[in-house]
């Protein structure tokens, strides 16, 4: 799976999931990488569907495994930056998009990883990690490190 943040500081953007899985929270542009597509092609196809911008370069930023325990699903998710991108971020079907200050990041209402990396990720620091959920998306288990190259 591909997240991308928007980063143009003092602002990251974010969109509300309106559907689906992870539904109600604010989220990453991305989704799952197709057959036969890089996981950069994804990322970009996705934020096209999800927001109608065109992603500039991406930055690797960190991977993490996420996967439950009541649940046989594994998601190794690959986190990116974009500094730039083109077009205007849309509502779509799927997400709301909407900008957050970076001392103003809506924790309370996203996946419970999210404090833990936005601040590595914020900082331009690179990480690897692993998360174990609940079956309600609560943190069971966590490991984060900070890594010079992904
Ligand atoms: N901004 N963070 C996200 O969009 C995000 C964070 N954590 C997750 C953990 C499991 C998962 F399946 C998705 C996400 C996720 N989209």
């Amino acid at each position: 799976m591909t997240l991308c943040v928007i980063h143009q500081h003092p602002k990251v953007l974010l969109a509300m999931k309106k559907r689906g899985f992870g539904q109600g929270r604010w989220n990453g542009l991305g989704g799952k990488v197709q057959d036969g597509e890089t996981i950069e092609q994804a990322a970009n196809r996705e934020a096209f569907e999800e927001a109608n911008i065109k992603l500039g370069e991406l930055q690797k930023m960190g991977v993490i495994e996420f996967s439950w325990k009541t649940k046989p699903d594994i998601l190794q998710v690959h986190i990116f930056k974009a500094e730039s991108f083109w077009g205007i971020p849309t509502e779509t079907e799927e997400m709301k998009p909407a900008w957050f200050d970076v001392n103003q990041i809506p924790y309370s209402k996203m996946w419970q990883d999210d404090i833990y990396w936005m601040p590595l990720f914020l900082e331009n620091q690179k990480f690897l990690g692993k998360f174990v959920f609940d079956d309600q998306d609560n943190i069971l288990e966590k490991e984060l490190n900070e890594v010079k190259e992904i």
